[in-house]
């Protein structure tokens, strides 16, 4: 099952304005960057002016990096407001980061291309499926409305956000379409067994380490319901690892005997004040971390969620008990 999303209009949209500035939200994670770069490419095969837009100043991931990020800009471009804003993968116009609202407001037209349920549709025209399991399945649509051959760099950017958000087709948003999807990007000459090299093998060193020291902070709290590991700058520091390395390792408290959410605590740098950033994964389909994410300020998905809370680490983990533990 799919949303019915107003594909026409955004193609209609888009042959109305031959500038574009394409974005994702800030933080990017897979399905971000694969969204960007498949949308970014091939709008630009096809004829637009494109700016591609990651908001943020720390770096990204490297684990990317071979998409063909070179020429993305990390603030909007002085003629932003003359441009259609195409955001993707964006719950929010506060996702696309501090120059989100007022680069939303002021642009020439804009639509919100996502999959969050928690959506806040603050585009001119959004068009929002919150049963897809990522977005750059969107993009697909929106591709082929718009007649663009997709290329087999741009199929593989929108393979890397499907296995991405389905956890390499192991979440339960891993849908008969995900795979179905895969398979046509697969029949356009992606070759999986590749892709899964470049995201996952061939690991820095430093990542190893620095999973070795999150995972000795484990603490199983409420009766082993609650797997919490914390990301020190300690660690980074230690390991010289970036924040983006600690990445995957949420996936090894979510695989826990008992573990209903998995929590990853990121200590703030110094200049980002008392904000502890954590990242919220569900191990059990009846587990909702998006409500959690809410009562803590922040959003997501009913799997995956995050959000961020101005006070020390132990606040971080009292609101998660308190809302595990709420009937
Ligand atoms: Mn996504």
């Amino acid at each position: 099952m799919t949303a019915v999303l107003d594909l026409a209009a955004a193609a209609a949209l888009l042959r109305e304005h031959p500038r574009v500035l394409v974005a994702c939200h800030e933080s990017p994670d897979g399905d971000a960057l694969g969204s960007l770069i498949g949308m970014g490419m091939s709008l630009r095969n096809a004829g637009w002016d494109v700016v591609l837009w990651a908001p943020g100043d720390a770096p990204l991931p490297a684990d990317y990096l071979w998409l063909g990020l070179e020429g993305t800009t990390r603030t909007p471009p002085a003629d932003a407001a003359e441009r259609l804003l195409l955001a993707l993968d964006c719950g929010s116009a506060e996702r696309l980061g501090s120059d989100g609202p007022a680069t939303v407001a002021a642009a020439a037209a804009s639509i919100n291309l996502d999959h969050h349920a928690d959506n806040t549709k603050f585009a001119g025209l959004n068009l929002v499926d919150a049963v897809s399991p990522c977005t750059t399945i969107l993009v697909l649509r929106l591709l082929r409305e718009l007649d663009i051959t997709i290329t087999l760099d741009v199929a593989e950017a929108l393979y890397v956000g499907i296995i991405t958000d389905t956890g390499r087709f192991m979440y339960a948003n891993a849908s008969a379409e995900s795979h179905r999807v895969a398979a046509e990007l697969i029949d356009l000459g992606v070759d999986p067994a590749e892709i899964f090299r470049r995201l996952y093998e061939g690991k820095p060193a430093a990542r190893v380490e620095l999973t070795a020291r999150i995972l000795s902070s484990l603490e199983l709290r409420l009766d082993g319901r609650l797997a919490v590991a914390y990301v020190t700058i300690a660690d980074l520091d230690a390991t010289k690892a970036s924040e983006s390395d600690s990445e995957g390792v949420i996936d090894a408290l979510r695989s826990i005997a008992g573990v209903e959410v998995a929590a990853l605590v990121r200590e703030p740098r110094a200049g980002e004040g008392q904000f502890h950033k954590c990242s919220l994964r569900s191990a059990q389909p009846t587990v909702d971390v998006a409500r959690i994410a809410h009562a803590g300020g922040g959003g997501g998905h009913t799997l995956a969620a995050g959000f961020a809370l101005d006070g020390p680490a132990a606040d971080v983990v009292s609101l998660i008990e308190r809302e595990m533990t709420r009937a």
